[in-house]
């Protein structure tokens, strides 16, 4: 205090902008990937970590706080206490159960789903009017769980599904064509994971829709081409985790994209896991899977109205199916 002295009588400074809270869940390395990219970010004030390992959750919190001189000012907390989340503008949960040699991708989901049981209750006793962010996978099936267990509205509780497959299928046309990913307005849909569909009709680069574009120059394009490409896409995760054992970067950079988007009311389009019942022909039960949905303060704000072929909605339709079947299979 005494080094202020001489300009105590200055007008109190009173914040611009609005406080912000974010909490991350499971202090892992998909965790750690998005703590670190929303510091270096600037997206928060506060930032609260929560593990069930609190030897580990301990030294990652200090590691963070030792690199505050070279960051935006930014409170970080962390405690296998779910108090330590009180008050969170937005709750991010990563943490999953690893699977065992053998097991079933089933009983794996099953073990999460308990895991969820000890972790959203408390997340929504502390932060009762937070937006839950779910990346844990099978991501659309966990959103739903988070969904059923919090009790929220469905504008409330987001996966993050399929965000990062478009950002790694922008990667690759971009990389196709020479052009800047940035510039590249692509959707993948559907389920994250092998059931996902890539929305070939809408694709446009700096505004011109690449498919009409090439047919009206008459360059041939080989429909392989194109479906290589999307292999490639559901490919990458599973070429990523066998060359370093688990994918962190992309899936931090796409969370922060999205905590961005929410809680700086961004409006923008992101390709996220919401409840998808009655759009695009989507029926039969209360299904999450990922559409081009608008991100706000409020959460999801809407879904868009994009132009799907006959033979998109159907995929994504079965994709839909695939992630039911799945779902009801569980005990909730
Ligand atoms: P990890 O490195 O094993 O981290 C998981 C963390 O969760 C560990 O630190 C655990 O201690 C912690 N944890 C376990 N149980 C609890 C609990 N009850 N409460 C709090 N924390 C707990 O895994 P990694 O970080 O690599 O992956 C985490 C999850 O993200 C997995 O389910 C991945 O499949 C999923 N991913 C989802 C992606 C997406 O696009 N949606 C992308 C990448 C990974």
């Amino acid at each position: 205090q005494a080094f202020f002295k001489s300009i105590m009588n200055a007008a109190p400074s009173s914040p611009t902008k609005r406080h912000n809270k974010i909490s991350v869940v499971g202090a892992g390395n998909v965790g750690m990937a998005i703590a670190q990219t929303i510091l270096t970010q600037d997206l928060t004030d506060e930032l609260a970590l929560v593990d069930a390992v609190p030897e580990k959750l301990r030294g990652e919190m200090l590691d963070l706080q030792h690199a505050a001189a070279f960051l935006p000012r930014t409170k970080i907390q962390a405690s296998i206490d779910y108090a330590v989340t009180t008050g969170s503008d937005l709750c991010i949960v990563t943490a999953g159960a690893r699977q065992i040699n053998g097991e079933s991708r089933l009983n794996l989901l099953q073990r999460n789903v308990t895991l969820f049981q000890k972790i959203i209750p408390p997340l929504v006793r502390y932060s009762p009017d937070t937006i839950l962010l779910i990346v844990s996978n099978p991501v659309d099936v966990l959103t739903h769980v988070a969904w059923k267990l919090s009790g929220f509205p469905s504008n409330r509780v987001i996966g993050s599904g399929t965000n990062l497959d478009s950002s790694r299928f922008r990667f690759l046309i971009a990389d196709h064509l020479d052009v800047n990913a940035q510039d590249v307005q692509a959707f993948i849909v559907g389920e994250h994971g092998d059931s996902s569909v890539a929305l070939w009709s809408s694709i446009s680069v700096g505004g011109v829709p690449v498919l009409s574009f090439l047919e009206k120059q008459q360059i041939a394009y080989e429909k392989e081409m194109l479906e290589n490409i999307h292999k490639e896409v559901v490919q990458s995760a599973y070429e990523v985790i066998s060359l370093k054992g688990y994918t962190s970067w992309a899936i931090g950079y796409s969370v922060a994209n999205l905590a961005r988007s929410i809680l700086r009311d961004q409006r923008r389009v992101h390709p996220v896991s919401v409840l998808a019942k009655g759009f695009y022909g989507i029926d039969g039960g209360e299904v999450f899977i990922s559409l081009p949905a608008q991100l706000g303060r409020g959460g999801v704000l809407g879904v868009t109205n994009v132009h799907l072929t006959e033979e998109e909605s159907q995929r994504l339709r079965d994709s839909a199916k695939t992630i039911l079947e799945v779902q009801n299979q569980l005990a909730i």
